[in-house]
């Protein structure tokens, strides 16, 4: 390796990989680094029971090369994570991307010499590298939420966090297990470990609007056809479609342009009924006033609370876990395979933590509301620091010596989701002022790429040896975010897109939510235009 890299990578995910190989192709000297022993980047740590993408495998996968599109073949309609463990791994072998990655290696600081233009990354293990440019694939969903409760250090039994699942298979059976967390995590385990364990207890602060997934194995022909046709998928998958995907009941579907509040009560039913059917992250593919107004929305909570008193014997407990007081889709949605139908089981109970938080833990269990259950095993599902943690947490060092935490102190900022002012030449896939909660996000990571790669030939071409976003950018960025969310019934929940989900974390819109058209208009014309919103320097 040269003592100097064109361009260090953080992360060997979809993103990290995909950067490798599109900037090796470009002629750069890459080298990429993870803390995971593998690639796979957020699929290599979230192991726990059911997990499993919400995207369909046939459109959550990569498309920059036809050659790895035709002859990867899907077993589910939806992957789990070990099938797409087996598909990343399968990528990185076929691309030889390993020898372009140090595992088991996280990057603890990032330090920008302004003399020589240069990033300093320094490991865990104290080795120091040295690039030109650095491109933080880190993930939008990779620093697990880890919530500080009281007297946990007192509790005796096992605890687990999804996102940090063992590697070996744990064995719940026999066991009183409670699980904290029904966000789509939780919602994926808690079926699966009620049929192992002697008692499930939930500890359930906002219910959720699940849908079922599902999932079974692949329709060949479907994927067939599909990959008869990819370009046009994949183009239609960029362009036309509300979050990266269009299959709907195994046919591509357009944009819905009617509004649901001029339409009749039997049409909004046949197209809810149509979504539903096909399971998944269907519904998102909607009315696009269901994102704006209130009255709309409250159509399709209707729809879906109808549906999951349908799945649940006890109406008490249906009323218990029925998502009341914000708009569907402002938070995720949550994709299911027998979630609500747990709860019809004897070992599973259900206790409410909204009303009376948590109150601490003790040697024996959980006490909530006075009442102490005792437990084995404890289950954090609490979900993610999204898309600042795992920046957030490096030490990062910009021009000056301005620190990323100090800069993002009242908030992250971002110029186009790609750069931050004062931290130049440094690059990030899937961040915060990006579309990525809302769109798919390996076609998102792949673009991006795309975009830094022609930004460094750019800059090589000119002679220029450092890109930095302009405050004023910076700042016209964060208002075009504030301003798109705003439009929007977003901010009305308590969601991880707004930071909510945090103690503490400043609640800002944390993502672009105004189309995936209109931010490659933005790139794209910042490109077009010199880069525009950057300070170019040599
Ligand atoms: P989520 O969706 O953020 O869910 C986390 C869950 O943990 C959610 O139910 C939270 O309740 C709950 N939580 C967090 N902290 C606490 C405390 N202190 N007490 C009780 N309950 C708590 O994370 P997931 O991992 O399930 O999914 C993240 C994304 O991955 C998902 O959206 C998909 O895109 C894939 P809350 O809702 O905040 O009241």
């Amino acid at each position: 390796m040269p003592d100097v890299l064109d361009v260090a990578i953080v992360g060997a995910g979809f993103g990290g990989l995909h950067a490798i190989h599109h900037l090796r192709e470009k002629g750069y000297n890459v080298h990429a680094y993870d803390a995971a022993g593998d690639v796979g980047g957020t699929w290599y740590w979230n192991r726990y029971p059911g997990a499993v993408v919400d995207i369909e495998s046939i459109e959550y996968s990569f498309s920059f090369s036809d050659e790895i599109q035709q002859e990867w073949n899907w077993k589910r309609r939806y992957s789990t994570r070990d099938e797409l463990m087996e598909y990343i791994n399968w990528v990185a072998d076929k691309l030889d991307l390993r020898r372009s990655i140090t595992f088991n290696t996280r990057i603890s600081s990032a330090v920008f010499d302004e003399a020589a233009n240069l990033w300093s990354l320094t490991t865990d293990k104290g080795d120091v590298i040295k690039a030109h440019y650095c491109i933080m694939a880190t993930g939008f969903l990779s620093a697990p939420n880890e919530p500080r409760f009281e007297g946990l250090a007192d509790f005796k039994g096992e605890t687990y966090h999804s996102a940090k699942w063992p590697k070996n298979k744990v064995d719940f059976s026999g066991k009183r297990v409670g699980i904290i967390g029904v966000g789509s995590s939780g919602i994926q385990i808690i079926p699966i470990v009620a049929e192992e364990a002697k008692h499930l207890t939930v500890f359930q602060r906002t219910p959720v609007f699940a849908v079922p997934l599902r999932n079974g194995p692949i329709d060949e022909e479907f994927a067939k056809e599909v990959k008869a046709n990819y370009p046009e998928w994949r183009r239609r998958e960029r362009e036309e479609s509300f979050g990266g995907w269009i299959s709907v009941n195994k046919k591509p579907v357009e944009l819905v342009t009617e509004l649901c509040l001029e339409s009749t009560p039997e049409q909004r039913r046949a197209l809810y009924e149509d979504r539903y059917k096909n399971g998944g992250l269907a519904i998102y593919n909607n009315y696009p006033d269901l994102y704006t107004n209130r009255e709309a929305n409250d159509t399709l909570v209707e729809f879906l609370h109808e549906k999951i008193r349908e799945r649940i014997k006890d109406p008490e407990l249906a009323e218990k876990l029925l998502p009341r007081g914000f708009p569907v889709l402002a938070k995720r949605l949550c994709c299911d395979t027998n979630y609500y139908e747990a709860y019809n089981r004897d070992n599973v109970s259900l206790v409410d933590v909204k009303a009376n938080p948590i109150e601490r833990f003790t040697e024996k269990g959980v006490v909530v509301a006075g009442v102490e259950h005792e437990l084995d095993a404890v289950i954090f599902a609490t979900g993610f620091d999204a898309l600042t943690g795992a920046l957030s947490r490096m030490d990062i060092c910009g021009l000056g010596g301005e620190t990323l935490k100090e800069h993002w102190a009242e908030g992250a900022k971002t110029t186009l989701g790609l750069m931050i002012h004062n931290f130049p030449n440094m690059f990030i896939l899937g961040g915060p002022g990006s579309p990525v909660p809302l769109f798919q996000p390996v076609l998102l990571g792949e673009d991006q790429t795309r975009w830094i790669g022609d930004c460094l030939a750019y800059m090589d071409k000119h002679g220029y040896a450092r890109i930095d976003a302009t405050q004023a950018a910076e700042e016209k960025w964060v208002k075009a975010c504030t301003d798109a969310v705003n439009a929007t019934l977003f901010p009305l929940a308590q969601s991880w897109y707004m930071g909510a989900n945090v103690p503490g974390k400043t609640r800002i819109g944390l993502c672009y939510f105004g189309g995936i058209t209109n931010y490659w208009a933005a790139c794209n014309s910042a490109a077009r235009n010199g880069y525009e919103g950057f300070d170019l320097s040599k």
